[in-house]
């Protein structure tokens, strides 16, 4: 939407305060917190989509970023309890856990050789045996078999256990751990950070407080790191907005975030089953708002194996510039939660094929940014039978 097609948009909007939020981000403003929770209360899905699709039309265009990568999750025995997790397997009850070795995982590492991922995305419960020591061996042998290869890895509810046990500060371990590879961290484990809310459904892991010092030495050592927000349970538009606001402060700060990924609560196997599921509208509010007031980050994505992906593609109208990956895993986390997606993978021409659908030009990227390829006129049909794009 061009800019002029915008201002007579909100100049049209009979709701005086939605009138002087919408003027406020045409004007590249940055609007509050109290602007932020007014936009959820009183904003129809058709103005805060206008305005979101504005700001992405503004940074990026058309363009929508995809990248080339896969998961591994070392073991999905967990000390903690979220309520919301379907995944984990307590240490206690460990028929159905898995725990890989570093040889199961090197041997899953090696099966992408020759492969043009960029990419290896590694998350799982904490485990009491996997130590910072078993991690770094992990990331050494990883880099020393294929150094060009991006470890985004280990969200701050994995990283503040491991460095309590080996008695190690922040400041070391994430020292430690980048000096042996780690290149960048995933955004999981934020949930939300209000303390009302925290206490209700992760109250055992790491803390708002302990979250934001992770990230913020990543940063202060070059790294770079995403962030989540977990939305749609008994969390209230004030406690998004909170949230929201902890993250734009610190990228105020630091600029180490890249991506923030808005996540849908799934309410299948766990101990939250009994609230429903958000609407499909009301997850493409949750977009929206994100767009308008994460004004610092450059980019939002819509993790698609969680939504599905005809809502994924309906994202990109609602301020997603970004859907993942080919990701490329038996990604236990959301089939068990009762996603749609029950294995999820994409190749290439399907990525490639969901964005022109929507007239958008999908671009390849790396975890940092840089892009890779212009598929914009690439026909996905030819893409299906070239080896190395699948
Ligand atoms: O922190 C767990 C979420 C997260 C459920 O940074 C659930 O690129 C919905 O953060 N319903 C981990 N969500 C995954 C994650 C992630 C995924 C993809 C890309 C990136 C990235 C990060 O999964 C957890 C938690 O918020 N989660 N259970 C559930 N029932
Ligand atoms: Fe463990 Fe993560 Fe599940 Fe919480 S969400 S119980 S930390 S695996």
């Amino acid at each position: 939407m061009s800019s002029s097609a915008i201002s007579v948009l909100i100049s049209a909007e009979k709701d005086p305060i939605l009138q002087s939020i919408g003027n406020k981000v045409i004007a590249k403003q940055r609007i509050s917190f109290d602007e932020g929770v007014q936009l959820f209360e009183r904003g129809s899905l058709s103005f805060l989509g206008a305005l979101a699709n504005w700001i992405r039309e503004e940074k990026h265009g058309n363009k929508t970023y995809f990248n080339r990568n896969f998961h591994i999750e070392p073991t999905n025995v967990c000390v903690f309890s979220c309520a919301f997790c379907s995944y984990s397997r307590l240490y206690s009850n460990r028929e159905e856990g898995w725990e890989l070795s570093i040889d199961q995982m090197m041997h899953i590492i090696k099966s992408y050789d020759g492969k043009p991922v960029t990419e290896v995305h590694i998350v799982g419960g904490v485990h009491p045996k996997m130590t910072l020591s078993f991690f770094i061996e992990l990331l050494k042998t990883i880099k020393a078999h294929r150094p060009d290869l991006h470890i985004k890895a280990f969200t701050p509810v994995e990283l503040d256990y491991m460095f309590r046990k080996a008695n190690v500060s922040v400041e070391e371990g994430m020292r430690m751990a980048h000096e042996a590879g780690l290149d960048s961290l995933p955004g999981g484990g934020a949930e939300i950070f209000h303390e009302e809310i925290r206490s209700k459904i992760c109250a055992d892991k790491v803390d708002a407080a302990g979250w934001l010092k992770i990230h913020q030495t990543a940063h202060r050592l070059g790294m770079h790191s995403n962030a989540t927000l977990l939305y749609g349970h008994i969390e209230t538009y004030a406690h998004r907005i909170d949230h929201m606001d902890r993250l734009r402060n610190l990228q105020d700060e630091t600029k180490g975030f890249n991506t923030f990924i808005p996540l849908k609560f799934r309410n299948k196997d766990n101990d939250m089953s009994d609230i429903p599921e958000s609407s499909i509208i009301e997850d493409m509010r949750m977009y929206a708002v994100s767009r308008i007031y994460m004004d610092n980050f450059p980019h939002i994505k819509a993790y698609w194996p969680m939504l599905g992906r005809q809502n994924a593609q309906l994202t990109l109208s609602f301020g997603v510039n970004d859907i993942d990956g080919t990701i490329d895993d038996s990604t236990k986390i959301y089939a068990m939660a009762g996603s749609e997606e029950q294995s999820p993978t994409m190749s290439t021409a399907e990525l490639v094929r969901l964005i022109q659908q929507v007239n958008r030009q999908p671009i390849e990227r790396g975890t940092l940014y840089n892009e890779i390829r212009d598929f914009s006129n690439v026909d996905p049909s030819m893409l299906e039978t070239d080896v190395l794009m699948n």
